[in-house]
């Protein structure tokens, strides 16, 4: 199959609008949230038209319709992430509340004091302050990778951090800033080898390329249906069987349950022991869609096209005088260009870039230690996916030189 881009940007109604009159919008700002293509708005219009009832509590047809399409979703996307069986598809809201989630439950019932837990530098807040949270409360340790000046993650530093005997390594595997792309399974390989569990942050890497947990014999996966075409409200965790079966519920209400007394309750089978009340029907519909969506375009095609139009960019980043690029070369990068503009504050080239309707966004994205450790307050960021042109690379550069020509 080969990859249409100009079928493709067709698929997504927003691609067609303007900013202003005669403004057309550049949309570089996916890393934030994807936008959504026709078959995920259709399949939620449709849901909500024709087959809207409350899941697994009714007999009547809208009942078993509903709970029908609410499980062929998590099928879907549990084959999406390769995922053994979708039982281990747990629905949560995004990637900050399965992080959350595992902290809550697997973490709180497994961690004492003194306890080891290994992050990252280049952390996304979701993967920081859950931790800081439960560290407060069980008096755990925490320890971060180092970050290179070039943007890489230390991995010496990691086999020396291992050697302490951590109970859970958890990282991102694509920074939202650098755009490095982590090696995940060797990461994981070397966890395990320590006798540490893993998580897997894949907000960023879930969306834009084929991740296979069994492959990476990863212990959980966190990851949002909003960051890959799919609506927000809505993500997933994966975990291995064992462990979630071991694993005390986490929210506590309808659905979650097996049988409930006035002074007890037994807590329901996988994976619906982890979803309490009526969940995001409508939005689990989606992001099945969404995965639909995007296992028919390949996602290696689409990694190959952000690999060409990301590479593109910072080649042509690369030429402003006063620009600097942040985190690695292409060889280690995913579709992210976080940048400065010298003597130009990143809020104000933002909103220049969007008097010609060019969507970046600036700010510390959420990881403000990671700018910290850089030196910087903040970075302006371009990302891109796989509606990404050349074109919007080409607006995004005449943008940044009429920023400079702005600020003389
Ligand atoms: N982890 C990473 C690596 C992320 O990039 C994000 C969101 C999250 C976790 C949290 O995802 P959520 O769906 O739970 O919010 N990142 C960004 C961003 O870069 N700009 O806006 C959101």
């Amino acid at each position: 199959m080969t990859f249409d881009l100009t079928r493709i940007r067709k698929d997504f109604p927003i691609l067609q609008r303007e900013v202003r009159p005669g403004v057309p919008l550049v949309y570089l700002d996916s890393t934030a949230t994807a936008q959504k293509p026709l078959a995920v708005l259709d399949a939620m219009e449709a849901y909500y038209r024709f087959s809207n009832a409350n899941i697994h509590r009714g007999v009547h047809t809208l009942a078993e319709e509903a709970t029908t399409l609410y499980e062929q979703a998590r099928e879907k996307i549990a084959r999406f992430i390769h995922a053994p069986s979708p039982r281990q598809l747990i629905y949560t809201r995004n990637t900050t509340e399965s992080i959350n989630l595992v902290a809550h439950t697997w973490a709180r019932a497994s961690l004492k004091s003194g306890d080891l837990i290994i992050l990252t530098e280049m952390e996304h807040h979701s993967n920081l302050v859950p931790w800081h949270m439960l560290a407060a409360e069980r008096n755990l340790r925490l320890e971060f990778i180092p970050v290179t000046a070039e943007g890489l993650l230390d991995l010496a530093e990691y086999q020396k951090l291992l050697e302490q005997g951590p109970r859970l390594v958890s990282f991102t595997q694509m920074s939202n800033v650098l755009g490095t792309i982590n090696p995940a399974k060797e990461m994981i390989r070397l966890a395990h080898q320590a006798g540490a569990l893993t998580l897997l942050d894949g907000a960023q890497s879930v969306p834009h390329f084929a991740v296979d947990v069994q492959e990476l014999d990863v212990d959980f996966l966190a990851f949002s249906a909003h960051k890959l075409c799919g609506p927000t409200g809505i993500g997933a965790l994966y975990g291995k069987t064992t462990l979630l079966e071991a694993m005390p519920p986490f929210l506590g209400g309808g659905d979650m349950i097996r049988e409930v007394h006035l002074r007890s309750f037994k807590p329901n089978a996988l994976p619906y022991k982890f979803e309490a009340g009526t969940p995001a029907i409508a939005e689990a519909v989606g992001f099945g869609a969404a995965c639909d969506y995007l296992t028919g375009i390949g996602m290696a095609a689409i990694a190959a096209h952000e690999h060409e139009i990301t590479a593109y960019a910072l080649e042509r980043l690369e030429e402003i005088p006063g620009v600097k690029v942040f985190g690695p070369g292409i060889k280690d990068k995913g579709g992210v260009a976080a940048f400065t503009l010298e003597g130009v504050h990143p809020h104000d080239v933002a909103q220049i870039l969007d008097q010609d309707g060019v969507a970046v966004r600036a700010g510390h994205h959420c990881a403000q230690p990671l700018h910290e450790k850089f030196n910087i307050p903040a970075t302006s960021r371009a990302s891109f996916y796989l509606y990404s042109t050349r074109e919007d690379v080409d607006r995004l550069v005449e943008g940044i030189y009429k920023v400079k020509k702005y600020f003389g």
